[in-house]
């Protein structure tokens, strides 16, 4: 029988363990995969996480229930990835309440109190649309192309989601700089490969020279080039492509030369969230916004870059 100075260990050992609950969108993207990855591969016993995960398969009743069943369940710490902006100041005041603090991950909330999360990491999303347009007038300069009039159509992701919100404002604010760029129109794709196909599709029903397509995701891009093959175009040549995300899978496609760039959106979260987990368990105030690194890739880098991808 174990002696009580290894129960004591065990129990002392179960004692430390930070139990954790993560209310995650869902699983719609390669991206969203990746995040979930980082958060389970990081948020494990060894690292000292008891980790409890809910995915709300894109719905935000089922996060806001999550979130309830976590109070009730008395985890030590909450963390969410909000899918949208509105609609979360009741089950954020349960949980202050509660005494449970609560890390925000990825997307941001509206809400009247701020104290209601003890911080949020994730992208710049308004700095990735500025990153996006940038990159494009560079390249039609280089094609020559910069003071041809060009037509664009545009895959939102989610509308309302701090993602959708900040790609949005910084793409379109940084292309009204440019005379000869339109935006014919933008519509969401809701992030997914099958709904940014069939957008796509109704695009090239409605206009017969679109030259640029802006997605804010990788899935609705691969749908995108699909749709654009299927009406016989050559996507990245006859219409240029760019995407944000930059999964392993816009690397092949930049290689394949079908996609001309991607905006890095890092979903590898993990990492930080355990660090700040244990700071704000440690009674440490932390910064209120946390933003990660991220870059921009593009068929000149992405075969160079490939090897270091991890998602
Ligand atoms: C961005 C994240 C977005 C990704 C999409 O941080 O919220 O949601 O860009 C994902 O791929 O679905």
């Amino acid at each position: 029988a174990p002696t009580t100075t290894d129960t004591a260990n065990a129990s002392d050992a179960s004692e430390k363990l930070i139990t954790v609950g993560f209310a995650q969108i869902g699983a719609e993207s390669d991206w969203r995969n990746a995040n979930t990855t980082s958060m389970k591969s990081t948020l494990t016993k060894e690292n000292g996480f008891n980790l409890i995960f809910k995915d709300a398969q894109q719905k935000q009743e089922n996060q806001i229930q999550a979130v309830k069943d976590f109070i009730s369940q008395g985890v030590d710490i909450i963390v969410l990835a909000p899918i949208t902006e509105t609609g979360w100041d009741d089950v954020l005041n349960e949980a202050k309440s509660a005494g449970i603090p609560v890390i925000l991950v990825d997307r941001m909330v509206k809400v009247s109190d701020e104290s209601l999360y003890s911080c949020w990491l994730g992208s710049n999303f308004e700095k990735e649309g500025v990153t996006a347009a940038n990159w494009l007038t560079d390249y039609l300069k280089t094609q020559g192309k910069d003071k041809e009039k060009q037509n664009i159509v545009v895959l939102q992701g989610t509308i309302g989601s701090t993602a959708e919100v900040g790609r949005t404002k910084g793409f379109d604010d940084t292309i009204k700089k440019s005379s000869n760029l339109t935006i014919l129109e933008e519509q969401t794709g809701e992030f997914t490969q099958a709904k940014g196909q069939e957008v796509m599709e109704s695009y090239l029903k409605k206009y017969k020279d679109i030259d640029i397509v802006v997605s804010q995701n990788d899935n609705m891009s691969f749908g995108a080039i699909d749709a654009l093959k299927a009406a016989g175009k050559k996507p990245g040549k006859d219409v240029i492509i760019v995407s944000f995300d930059a999964v392993k899978a816009a690397f092949l496609s930049m290689i394949d030369g079908d996609l001309n760039a991607s905006v890095e959106c890092n979903p590898l979260h993990g990492p930080k969230v355990a660090e700040l987990i244990k700071k704000i368990k440690n009674g440490e105030t932390v910064d209120k916004v946390q933003y990660i690194d991220e870059s921009v890739y593009s068929t000149d880098n992405a075969e160079a870059e490939l090897p270091n991808r991890q998602y």
